[in-house]
């Protein structure tokens, strides 16, 4: 017996490192996760050289571009029409409360003025304005949190070590300088988190590049640290599509909503950290020329309740083009969400997934002793919630107060409808006892 529970200790020690179990967050990081969880909803902006190119972010490494040819880009990358203020603005319009930018994406361009390499928009570009430091001004002066997504991989650097991606860039040194490479990364985070004040979150990208090679050691742990050292309320997010590691604040899912997989990159488990879904506005992440297949507003506004009924927040992208706006379309789906936020805002957030979990019609956001019935496809006059053991006080219509009849049973309450549900999304208010 006394040697089982040593090798089952011993097992223990080998099996999780002692630094990774020993991540204890802190009171401002636990704060700062409830109130990420009350903001419900954010903007991602995917922007760097790839927007000249028109065809997504992806398009170095999709085409085999080579990374000395790439990086002329650079030399002529002069968004004329770029206003922080505009973007912003436009931005809180549509209720969102917190914007997402992609300071380095894969290819390696750095969309701030960095020391640690002349690759970036102040030294590389005739531009030569720090988009990312006017954005950060912007969103401390309107009041609206940022978060900044930093990718792990690099399609343009000698000292990346190579993964799945970014082979065909023309770059000498499949086996990089990881020393080098996670030094300059550090250094990058360092500048993050010191030089554009409050930062919401640190969103990591890329880790999945070296699926291939289960053994490569991202020295996560450390990287972690840094920034929770630099700022103890940032959120670290890493979008590496399996259970969080010990040291991240929110768990994130690609392109589907929380225990859903329909575009295969969302197979973990739904873990109790906050949760963050992030989807493209069309159809890719950085500005696409013939993408002009945009969801509608009801679309994104069932989307973004679907998320918030699964306790999720949801991180809806936009691409902005070359000129430094952002398309059209984009900001008139923002300012349409806006108006639906402005009158059903209250039902969403600060609200956590409700009692009543999703359903094929819908599902529930709750507040105290509000449980908000989120109605956004029911071909029925009636609608049975499983409450069998919740006493509901009342329930009425919340645009408008009218008050909705229901029954009870053993199982529950049905609640009778005066009419099939039409609107984007039916909310019903229940006042719980
Ligand atoms: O920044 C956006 C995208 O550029 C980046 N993440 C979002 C937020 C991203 N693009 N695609 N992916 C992430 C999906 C990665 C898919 C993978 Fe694979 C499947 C990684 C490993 C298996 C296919 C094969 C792509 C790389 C290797």
């Amino acid at each position: 017996m006394k040697t089982r529970l040593l090798s089952f200790l011993l097992l223990c020690c080998l099996a999780f490192p002692v630094r990774a179990q020993s991540y204890q967050p802190t009171e401002e990081n636990l704060k700062a996760r409830q109130e990420f969880r009350d903001k419900k909803f954010g903007i991602f902006l995917h922007w760097g050289l790839y927007a000249m190119l028109a065809t997504g972010e992806w398009t170095m490494t999709n085409n085999n571009l080579n990374y000395k040819e790439y990086a002329k880009l650079a030399g002529g990358f002069y968004p004329s029409k770029f206003d922080a203020a505009k973007w912003v603005a436009a931005i809180k319009a549509s209720g969102a409360k917190y914007i997402c930018f992609t300071t380095r994406h894969h290819e390696g361009f750095s969309m701030f003025d960095t020391k640690y390499s002349d690759y970036n928009i102040v030294d590389a570009t005739p531009f030569k304005r720090d988009v990312l430091k006017e954005l950060a001004d912007e969103c401390h002066k309107q009041g609206i949190g940022l978060h900044l997504y930093y990718s792990h991989i690099d399609w343009y650097r000698e000292d990346a070590v190579w993964g799945r991606t970014g082979r065909g860039t023309g770059r000498p040194n499949p086996k990089g300088n990881w020393d080098s490479y996670y030094a300059f990364m550090n250094n990058q985070l360092t500048e993050l988190l010191t030089n554009y004040g409050l930062i919401g979150a640190i969103w990591f990208d890329g880790v999945w590049d070296q699926d291939e090679n289960p053994d490569f050691d991202w020295e996560l742990d450390e990287q972690y640290a840094l920034i929770h050292k630099l700022q103890p309320s940032c959120l670290v997010a890493n979008n590496h599509h399996i259970t969080p590691f010990p040291g991240e604040d929110i768990q994130i899912f690609e392109r589907d909503l929380p225990g859903e997989n329909t575009a295969g990159l969302s197979g973990q488990d739904v873990s109790s950290l906050p949760l963050e879904t992030c989807q493209t506005m069309n159809g890719m992440w950085g500005y696409k020329i013939t993408d002009q297949n945009y969801k509608s507003t009801r679309e994104l506004i069932q989307y973004l309740v679907s998320a918030a009924v699964k306790d999720a927040n949801l991180l809806m992208n936009i691409g902005p083009q070359p000129d430094g706006e952002l398309p059209e379309v984009a900001v008139q789906r923002l300012a349409e969400m806006g108006e639906w936020m402005k009158t059903y805002g209250e039902t969403i957030y600060g609200t956590r997934g409700g009692c009543v979990g999703p359903h094929p019609w819908g599902g529930t956001t709750q507040k105290g002793d509000k449980l908000y019935v989120h109605i956004l496809n029911l071909q029925d006059k009636a609608l049975f919630l499983p409450l069998a053991d919740r006493k509901v006080k009342k329930a009425r219509y919340f645009v408008d107060g009218t008050p909705v009849k229901f029954q009870k049973n053993n199982e529950g309450y049905t609640l009778l409808l005066n009419a099939v549900p039409t609107d984007v999304d039916t909310v019903i208010e229940l006042e719980l006892d």
